[in-house]
């Protein structure tokens, strides 16, 4: 392939983001070449460099065009407020940031924040936030360990990241307010010229295959011929399911593609209807 032109992605270096961030070039089919070095890697089979920073550094670094495009947290991209744009949503990295407080202390709605002293790390969306919801509160900066300000009187409450929820229930705090919820984005600077763009789209393609996969499984089933047309309206597929006669006469194997959000309910209806053998087997790409 004539790959002259490499764009430039870059991605956590280490954290939470790091792992998901690896996998889903690598379900693209993208290999790096020096993965274990962690500084800049680059793709053996698809024109990208990889950098590796600080998720915080991201955003600033897309923006003024040290990258090209990265992969950071809506938390990070709202609060370092880069301008940069949002290309697709990644479907990992979920989590929510929100307001937690003393586990014993009432909670009767956001005016409870009125005069209280709240530590966070993420000091523009929480701004933002008691803005908008019209209340007046203390903001303490804190850049690590948040969720233990109230226990050593620091703040009465906290903004933090969330997604288990655990970190909250071993420091004897509540959430009571969901400030903004996140997930891991892509973001490019706004001045990409067409030879970056044209890469963009390819990753793109590639990146929407593997997640339409993962939204979807491939089924196999044997059906009575009676019954065809209610079973392959049930699983429309992609197309069409896919027919083909058995050996054994009046009945046909069908292939279809379902959700998975609805894997069961439609699971039960084909049995219902008289379908046997079901098989259900993982997609790996998915191009529609
Ligand atoms: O070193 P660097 O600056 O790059 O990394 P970091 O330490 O700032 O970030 P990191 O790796 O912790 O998180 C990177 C991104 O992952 C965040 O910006 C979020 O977008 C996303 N993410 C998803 C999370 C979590 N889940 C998460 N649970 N980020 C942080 N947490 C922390 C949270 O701060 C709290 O301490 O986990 C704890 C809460 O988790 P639970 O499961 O106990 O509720
Ligand atoms: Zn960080």
């Amino acid at each position: 392939m004539n790959e002259k032109k490499q764009l430039r992605i870059a991605i956590q270096k280490s954290g939470r983001l790091y792992d998901d961030s690896i996998r889903m070039l690598r379900e693209c089919g993208i290999e790096l070449n020096n993965g274990l070095q962690r500084l800049k890697a680059e793709a053996y089979n698809f024109p990208l460099e990889v950098f590796f920073l600080r998720d915080d550094d991201i955003p600033e670094y897309v923006a003024g065009g040290v990258a090209d495009i990265g992969i950071v947290g809506e938390n990070v991209l709202v609060e370092t407020q880069a301008d940069v744009q949002t290309v697709h949503r990644l479907g990992f990295g979920k989590c929510r940031l929100s307001l937690a407080i003393p586990k014993g202390k009432k909670y009767t709605g956001v005016e409870d924040f009125e005069g209280k002293r709240i530590a966070t790390t993420y000091v523009n969306v929480l701004e933002q936030f008691l803005k908008k919801k019209k209340v007046k509160a203390e903001i303490h900066e804190i850049s690590g360990s948040v969720e233990i300000a109230p226990g050593i009187g620091l703040a009465d409450a906290i903004c933090d990241i969330v997604s288990s929820g655990s970190t909250l229930f071993t420091n004897g705090l509540k959430e009571v307010e969901t400030v903004m919820k996140s997930e891991a984005v892509l973001i490019a600077n706004k001045n990409l010229k067409s030879a970056d763009l044209k890469i963009i789209e390819r990753l793109l393609f590639r990146i929407q295959a593997v997640q339409q996969a993962k939204r979807n499984k491939y089924v196999l089933l044997n059906a009575p011929n009676d019954k065809l047309d209610l079973i392959t309206a049930m699983i429309p597929g992609m197309k069409s399911p896919t027919i083909l006669p058995l050996a054994k006469k009046g009945w046909s194997s069908v292939h279809s593609v379902i959700e998975e959000d609805r894997f069961w309910e439609i699971i039960e209806e084909l049995k219902k209807l008289g379908a046997q053998g079901i098989l259900v087997v993982p997609i790996e790409k998915m191009v529609v």
